[in-house]
């Protein structure tokens, strides 16, 4: 790992006055259980335990993977407790119910311990705090980050279990105080506390603070970003789980359109083989055929060219008529009528064509959404899914807006984040089989300012052909050591290269260049394409993503209709 000069010396001075003043460092056990530090005997502090964890090797199991696919854990600290803070009805919660945040910081081992090889023992002088995935419900590991020498965090938002049932109480009113700490509080806490930690546990405070996640974890990322300003040095927040309240429920459309439409799931192998169909028919629009698509935005395959033809040629796994018309549903995302001729009745956005549809269109929906439909939206644990028509999804869609877009839709500005020095990296796999990647492409380019104005904080990657969080090379720590580079050395991330198979490399260029086939060499080595620089994506591009006005909230419309339905109108 690369530091500085100038950041090496940064610590050196601010390091000294502060132990100088402070008490003995702890060894790991006494956070647990001396009340000096701050944790023990702290009424706010519960099911608290300080451990100091061995090095270990964790190896997957052969087969399937390969023998020797292992993992060495460096010794570390780990510190869980649960945080309380809040309590009652005047916080959110039910009369007598308190705030529940699990929490667990990991700390390279202190000198005190016998770290070494860092700047403090064996801690870089650096936190990485990390995010969650879907309704999170369980803290995470925390050693990707200690493996590197940083205190890495982690938290369960505040509640137990991955449903979203959290959100409802027993007399089916929200629990606002819950849907808070999952929102917001469970990962400030986290942050705040990664930072006490280490300043209690080396005697000087963090002088770089990160944060990466993917998902949940992108929304949280971006969470941060918009409303604790200056909290981070540096995010990476990936396939970001950001308009919660539109993508959720945009996850539950292609089930809504088969059960209406045809009754009954189309099968998997009919859905895999569409996609693939889409990919041979779109493959060579970026150039290069080779199965990758750069830009799935450009591809229009229309599946109604996969409707059986009757005749011996046709593949086993080929479209009724009906269920072409279905699959074209599920790729455009939730459009109903438009109502005036500037509407373009989009709600929403589809997954692309090429992406795996099984997660979301297969023989089960996909339970996040369902929660959300439940237990957020109608309030009603009994509630059956398949009565939702088209028309009344969209009345739905615009109820979880209304309700939800200002306490965990995660869609406002980044102009403080950009005035506090911070810097941001956002990716998201194109194949993304869960998330729709245009809701990213269209965050990206509300946030104010020029492409270039914008790529001097945030900066945003798509990985053709990766699913979510991962595949096809996306490889979330080589986006974080360009994170890293780019906030401590002015390196700026114009480009990445991705291992897309073991023969395989390619360049992932930044939005919104391109990248282009320099026209020899072989096209598996990155070095045979140029990222070509532009200063605007197309225009048809945009056109064709435009949101209908009905579904965009902070529309003046929209925002008085919020301020009357929801509970939760006062952030
Ligand atoms: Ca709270
Ligand atoms: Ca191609």
């Amino acid at each position: 790992m690369r530091k500085s000069a100038a950041f090496l010396a940064v610590l050196a001075t601010a390091g000294a006055p502060l132990s100088a003043l402070a008490a003995p460092l702890p060894m790991c056990a006494q956070l647990g259980t001396d009340p000096a530090y701050g944790l023990a005997g702290n009424p706010q502090i519960t099911a608290l335990t300080a451990t100091f964890e061995p090095a270990s090797q964790v190896c997957l199991p052969s087969p399937p993977f390969p023998p020797g696919t292992c993992t060495n854990n460096a010794a570390y600290c780990r510190v869980d407790f649960t945080f309380s803070g809040q309590s009652g009805a005047a916080a959110g919660y039910l009369p007598g119910q308190s705030e529940q945040i699990k929490i667990r910081v990991g700390l390279p081992l202190s000198g005190a311990d016998g770290g070494a090889g860092g700047l403090k023992g064996a801690w870089n002088g650096k936190n990485r705090d990390l995010g969650g995935g879907g309704y999170a419900g369980a803290v995470g590991g925390v050693t990707s980050s200690t493996n590197l020498g940083y205190v890495g965090t982690s938290t369960d938002t505040g509640h137990t279990g991955g449903s979203g049932s959290f959100a409802l109480n027993p007399d089916k009113t929200l629990n606002i105080g819950l849907i808070r700490d999952f929102a917001r509080d469970g990962i400030r806490q986290q942050h705040l506390w990664g930072l006490r930690l280490a300043k209690t546990y080396y005697g000087v405070a963090p002088l770089r603070k990160y944060w990466m996640g993917c998902s949940t974890g992108g929304r949280q990322g971006h969470y941060q970003a918009q409303n604790f300003p200056d909290a981070y040095d540096g995010i990476l927040a990936g396939a970001p789980a950001f308009n919660w309240d539109r993508f959720i429920p945009a996850e539950l459309w292609p089930q809504i359109v088969m059960n209406q439409e045809l009754g009954a799931p189309i099968s998997s192998a009919k859905l895999t083989a569409v996609s693939n169909a889409a990919i041979a028919a779109c493959d060579a629009i970026d150039g290069v055929t080779d199965g990758v698509i750069e830009d799935p935005r450009r591809c229009k395959y229309d599946a109604k060219s996969f409707i059986c033809a009757g005749g011996p040629g046709d593949p086993s796994s080929c479209l009724t008529a009906a269920e072409a018309v279905i699959v074209n549903k599920i790729w455009d995302g939730p459009v109903t009528t438009p109502s005036h001729h500037r509407d373009s009745g989009k709600a929403w956005y589809g997954l692309e064509r090429g992406a795996q549809l099984t997660a979301l269109a297969g023989g089960s929906p996909f339970p996040i959404a369902v929660d959300h439909y439940k237990f957020w939206i109608k309030q009603d644990p009994a509630f059956d899914w398949k009565t939702v028509t088209e028309p009344a999804f969209f009345k739905d869609f615009v109820k979880s807006i209304a309700e939800f877009n200002k306490i965990i839709g995660t869609d406002d500005g980044l102009e403080h984040f950009r005035r506090a020095g911070g810097k941001m990296i956002t990716y998201h796999g194109l194949f993304d089989q869960l998330i729709m990647p245009r809701g990213t492409y269209n965050y990206y380019n509300n946030v104010s300012g020029s492409i270039e104005q914008k790529q001097k904080f945030y900066r945003f990657f798509p990985y053709p052909n990766a699913g979510h969080c991962g595949g096809a090379g996306l490889d979330a720590e080589r986006l974080f050591t360009a994170l890293v580079d780019w906030v401590e050395n002015k390196v700026e991330p114009n480009s990445l290269v991705a291992q897309v198979s073991p023969t395989r490399t390619r360049k992932i260029c930044q939005y919104p260049d391109v990248q282009v086939y320099n026209g020899t060499g072989s096209t598996d080595d990155h070095a045979n394409f140029t990222c070509q620089v532009r200063h605007r994506d197309d225009r048809e591009l945009l056109a064709q993503d435009e949101l209908d006005v009905r579904f965009k909230p902070f529309t003046a419309r929209l925002q008085a209709v919020m301020d009357k339905l929801s509970p939760l109108a006062a952030k």
